[in-house]
């Protein structure tokens, strides 16, 4: 309880599912506490399950009850440059996220993962692998089930995915392995640039005993000295796939673990996540062969380069979780299809440049579906580009025209907040609209 000595007032920033943990959170804690809440949206959700003792703001912001307190936490939602956080800050009075709270508590082992691309497939993947191995593990973080609510489990294990929003409020968070998968453009309507979305990834190495970094891309390495262990799908490492008998192995310090053929999970990119998880498995002294045939049928989360409908040769892929230009390049990579793909983009942009999808788009034999907020900016990147409003309208346009062979593929390179909840949402819609004309 060291943590908390001097705390009495503490201001939650932020309801949602986030704030909702953490103040439930806070009143499980044998400390006397005062705890208020501020929302600056108008109806927040999770509002009507709040204690009726805690006092909640909603539709904008109580500087008053800021500057009175001793710790304000925020939810990774909120920025820290948002004027209201920096003069908290400027008043000397800790801000951090739920994700802190987590690691003055938590007394198991830990193992987080963040990157771009690949965050919740690896974190469930690494959950999965670690509870055929036996072990009694708490899942969640980012991939939607709040860290503090995790402590209620009897854990063995936790395995945690972190975004940057929440690392940049996390300063004590000890790991047994961490893993930063990758570095491409996102989030770009939040941080100044590509240096500052990195430097609050890197976080999740500050006290890890293993940082598990991707030796395909340098800018996943940390800036200070720290115990290494390398994956790659391109070069020896020590995470890594190598031939034996004309066939690949994902291989572990020079140990065949397990044949690339026998993963359900498809596309490079998977493979990479495999090796992930093995390496973080075993840095955190786990028996990662205990677990081998529940990696070997894992077919992956549900909206990410899912086949939602297969109906005469026409297959509908639903990949709504592309949410940056990265994740639409790995659904593209290796796409080869006897017939047309149709590929759905746009939505909310968040900022970014989509040019870098010019060559991917540039070998196949598609038809680019622009919707959305920021679909025009889809527009230039091929000739055979169209601009819809919904992706009701563009299933309405396309589907008499499918022939099969022919792919429908959502992978919108966007966010889905200008027309959906969520990517959920997002995909949901989409294969509705696939039962519906497959
Ligand atoms: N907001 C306000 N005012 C407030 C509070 C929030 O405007 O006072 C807005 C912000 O724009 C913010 C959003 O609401 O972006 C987030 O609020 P929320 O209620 O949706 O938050 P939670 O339900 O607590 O969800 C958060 C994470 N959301 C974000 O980081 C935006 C969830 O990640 C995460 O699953 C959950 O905590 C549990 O840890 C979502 C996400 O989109 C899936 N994450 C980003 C990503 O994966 O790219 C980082
Ligand atoms: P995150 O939690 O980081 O968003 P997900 O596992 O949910 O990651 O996958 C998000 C998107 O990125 C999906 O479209 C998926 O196909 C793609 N993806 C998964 N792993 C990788 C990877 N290692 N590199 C690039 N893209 C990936």
């Amino acid at each position: 309880m060291q943590h908390w000595q001097g705390i009495e007032k503490v201001v939650v920033v932020g309801l949602g599912i986030t704030g909702l943990s953490v103040v439930k959170h806070l009143m499980r804690l044998p400390v006397d506490l005062q705890v208020k809440v501020i929302d600056t949206r108008e109806n927040p959700p999770g509002s009507e399950q709040l204690p009726s003792d805690v006092e909640l703001h909603a539709g904008g912001w109580r500087n008053d009850w800021l500057t009175d307190a001793d710790l304000v936490v925020t939810n990774p939602g909120i920025a820290l440059a948002t004027p209201e956080i920096q003069q908290v800050l400027a008043a000397g009075i800790a801000v951090v996220g739920d994700i802190e709270l987590f690691a003055w508590q938590v007394d198991k082992p830990v193992i987080a993962i963040t990157g771009s691309n690949g965050k919740s497939t690896v974190t469930d993947l690494t959950g999965v692998v670690a509870t055929a191995a036996g072990l009694n593990v708490g899942v969640g973080g980012n991939i939607g089930v709040p860290a503090l609510d995790l402590l209620e489990l009897d854990a063995d294990l936790y395995v945690l995915e972190l975004s940057s929003f929440q690392l940049e409020t996390t300063s004590s968070l000890p790991l047994v392995a961490a893993a930063f998968l990758n570095l491409s453009e996102d989030h770009m309507d939040r941080y100044q640039g590509m240096a500052d979305y990195r430097q609050a990834k890197l976080r999740i190495f500050d006290h890890a005993k293993a940082c598990v970094v991707n030796a395909d891309d340098s800018e996943t390495y940390p800036d200070a000295e720290h115990s290494l262990v390398e994956f790659s799908t391109q070069r020896m490492a020590k995470a890594c796939v190598t031939e034996f008998d004309g066939k690949e192995y994902l291989s572990f310090d020079g140990e065949r673990i397990l044949a690339v053929e026998q993963l359900s999970l498809v596309g490079r990119h998977n493979v990479a996540n495999a090796l992930v998880v093995i390496a973080l498995l075993v840095e955190a002294g786990i028996n990662v062969h205990a677990g081998l045939d529940a990696m070997k049928s894992y077919a992956g989360l549900t909206h990410r380069c899912q086949v939602v409908a297969d109906n005469q040769g026409i297959k509908w892929v639903n990949d709504s979780k592309a949410t940056n230009v990265a994740s639409t390049l790995a659904a593209l990579s290796g796409l080869s299809l006897a017939g047309k793909l149709y590929l759905l983009v746009g939505g909310n942009g968040k900022g970014a440049d989509f040019s870098e999808l010019l060559p991917a788009l540039a070998c196949l034999n598609v038809q680019l579906c622009c919707f959305g907020e920021d679909g025009d900016q889809f527009m230039p990147l091929h000739p055979s580009a169209k601009r819809f409003d919904t992706m009701q309208e563009i299933v309405n346009w396309a589907s008499p025209q499918l022939k099969s062979g022919d792919m429908v593929l959502l992978s919108p390179a966007c966010a889905s907040f200008d027309q959906f909840n969520n990517f959920m949402a997002r995909g949901d819609a989409f294969a509705e609209l696939a039962q519906q004309f497959a």
